[in-house]
This record gives C-alpha cells, sequence and structure tokens, in this order.
C-alpha cells in the first residue's frame, strides 16, 4: 500500500535519525530489508512532494534528532557519520530540483565551511537554495582557511563570501578569515552562519551580516547585489 504524504515524509526522518542509507546497507541490523533515505527520498519526489518540503520536513528533521541524541550521549560519533551519510544519499536526490533555469545568474558567492571544521551538510543546503534562485556559487569544501578564501575571491571576483562552522572552537577562526578577506576586497560581502553563530558574534568580528538560515541569507544577497549595480 502507499504510504501517505506525511507517512512518507515521517520515514525520511527516521532514516536519517537511524542511518539506514539504502536498501542494501547493513546498518542498523534491526533494519535490514527495509528502504533507506535512498529509496525513500526518490519515492517522495516522485510522489509529487516538493524537494523544499521533503528536505525541511523530512532530512532535517531527522538530522536534528540526531544532534539531541548526540548532546544527550544517547548515541556516538560512528552514528553520527552513518546519519550524516544517509542525509548526503538523500540531498543527491533532491540537488537537481533546487537548480535555478537561470543562464544570467544574479551574482556569484563563494561558500565554504572554515578552516578546522568538516561539517558540510548545512552549507550544502544554503549553497542548493542559492542556487535554486539564481546565485552562482563557488563551493570551496571543508577546512577552508582566509588565504583560500581570498585565493578563491581572487580567482572567481565574487559578490559576497559566505562563512559556515558548527563547532564553537571554529567559529573563532571566522573573526580572522573575515579581516582578511574585508582588508583585502573590501567591496565583497562577508556572510556568516551555523549553528553556534549569532548575530552579535557577526558584528563583533567585522562581517556584514549572519544569518540563522538560507532564505535570510538569499534576501540579504539579492539586495546587496542590487545596490551594488545600480550604485
Ligand atoms: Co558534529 N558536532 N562533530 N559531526 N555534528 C555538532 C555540531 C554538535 C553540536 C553535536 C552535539 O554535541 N550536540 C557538536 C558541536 C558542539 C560545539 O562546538 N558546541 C559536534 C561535535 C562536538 C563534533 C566533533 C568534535 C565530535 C568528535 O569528534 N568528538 C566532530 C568535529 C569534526 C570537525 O569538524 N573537525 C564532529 C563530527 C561530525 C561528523 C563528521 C560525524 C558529522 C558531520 C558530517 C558532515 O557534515 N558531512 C557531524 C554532525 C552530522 C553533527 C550534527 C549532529 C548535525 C549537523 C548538521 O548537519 N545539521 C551536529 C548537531 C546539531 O547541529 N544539532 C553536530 C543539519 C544542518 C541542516 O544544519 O549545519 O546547522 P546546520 O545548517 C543550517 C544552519 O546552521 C544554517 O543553515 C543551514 C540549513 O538550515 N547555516 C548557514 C549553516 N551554514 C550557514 C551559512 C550561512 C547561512 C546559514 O551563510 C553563509
Amino acid at each position: 500500500m502507499r504510504m501517505n504524504k506525511n507517512e512518507l515524509l515521517k520515514k525520511i526522518a527516521f532514516s536519517i535519525e537511524k542511518g539506514k542509507v539504502s536498501l542494501m546497507s547493513p546498518h542498523p541490523p534491526e533494519m535490514e530489508g527495509e528502504k533507506g533515505t535512498d529509496e525513500l527520498t526518490r519515492e517522495a519526489l516522485d510522489s509529487g512532494i516538493p524537494a523544499k518540503e521533503i528536505l525541511s520536513n523530512g532530512l532535517i528533521i531527522g538530522m536534528q534528532k540526531v544532534g539531541e541524541q548526540f548532546r544527550n550521549n544517547e548515541i556516538y560519533l560512528p552514528d553520527v557519520l552513518m546519519a550524516a551519510k544517509s542525509m548526503t544519499v538523500g540531498m543527491e536526490h533532491l540537488e537537481p530540483y533546487f537548480k535555478s533555469g537561470d543562464i544570467r545568474y544574479k551574482g556569484k558567492i563563494i561558500l565554504g565551511t572554515v578552516e578546522g571544521d568538516l561539517h558540510d551538510i548545512g552549507k550544502k543546503i544554503v549553497g542548493m537554495f542559492f542556487e535554486g534562485n539564481g546565485w552562482e556559487v563557488i563551493d570551496c569544501g571543508v577546512d577552508v582557511s582566509g588565504d583560500m578564501f581570498c585565493e578563491a575571491v581572487k580567482k572567481n571576483r565574487p559578490n559576497a563570501v559566505g562563512l559556515s562552522a558548527l563547532l564553537t572552537t571554529t567559529m573563532v577562526s571566522m573573526e580572522g578569515i573575515s579581516k582578511e578577506i574585508k582588508l583585502k576586497y573590501p567591496e565583497v560581502k562577508v556572510i556568516i552562519g551555523g549553528a553556534p553563530v549569532t548575530m552579535g558574534f557577526a558584528a563583533k568580528i567585522g562581517a556584514d551580516a549572519y544569518f540563522p538560515g538560507p532564505q535570510g541569507a538569499l534576501d540579504f544577497l539579492n539586495i546587496a547585489c542590487k545596490k551594488n549595480k545600480t550604485g
């Protein structure tokens, strides 16, 4: 029998929570023979659920639960790794649905997770969102130093650079990176985001803006870029 929308989204969240990648994956043993995020995400798309809804009400909900359980010491790092693997497989299905049909981009942004930090799921989501809304995204990956960001700016001449950090220990490096970019390229906007980052922190380190999620960052880019064009 076909699952309804809510059941399917709940199942996707659960398959992230449990790190069940696909039907064939042996982890976790108690879910042997069950569909994983791979099949469930495909099924959700095929049944007409919008990609944004699958992301927000399926994949992200599952990952939030993983975060809570990890914080409460109910699960361990290998479980988080399996959840991240499962999330990545789901996002791969969604990615084409976020691509913009625009050939003329509104502008260009460089994205990266700052040095010392390997968390990239949130940054990838932000990038997908930007691309889907007409921005060219150059993703420098994870563990990106100030010099690497500046090199990318020199090569690509973007309108903005977006820094992501998920650790309280790595968010501090945003200050040096932001200052280095601003010193060399004062016309380039620097925006920051990631779970531990705040508006106050952005102001303190001299970044142009902070956003808790992709939508605010996108609105900022659209306005800032328009102002630049009209002088
Ligand atoms: Co790690 N980890 N992790 N981890 N991990 C956290 C961040 C943690 C909060 C878990 C916890 O304790 N509850 C904790 C940090 C504690 C702290 O610093 N205060 C933590 C820790 C401690 C660690 C390790 C140190 C664990 C260890 O080794 N003992 C280690 C560090 C490795 C390193 O980076 N050097 C580590 C490792 C990992 C994995 C590799 C296993 C894996 C990452 C896999 C990957 O990314 N490819 C992982 C994961 C998955 C998590 C949690 C569970 C989930 C993160 C995530 O993907 N969230 C996380 C707990 C949590 O966040 N609740 C945790 C889903 C994602 C959609 O949200 O990334 O917040 P998020 O992105 C959002 C917004 O923040 C925002 O928009 C996104 C979309 O809505 N956003 C931006 C993000 N970037 C933005 C940029 C913008 C604008 C908005 O503009 C430029």
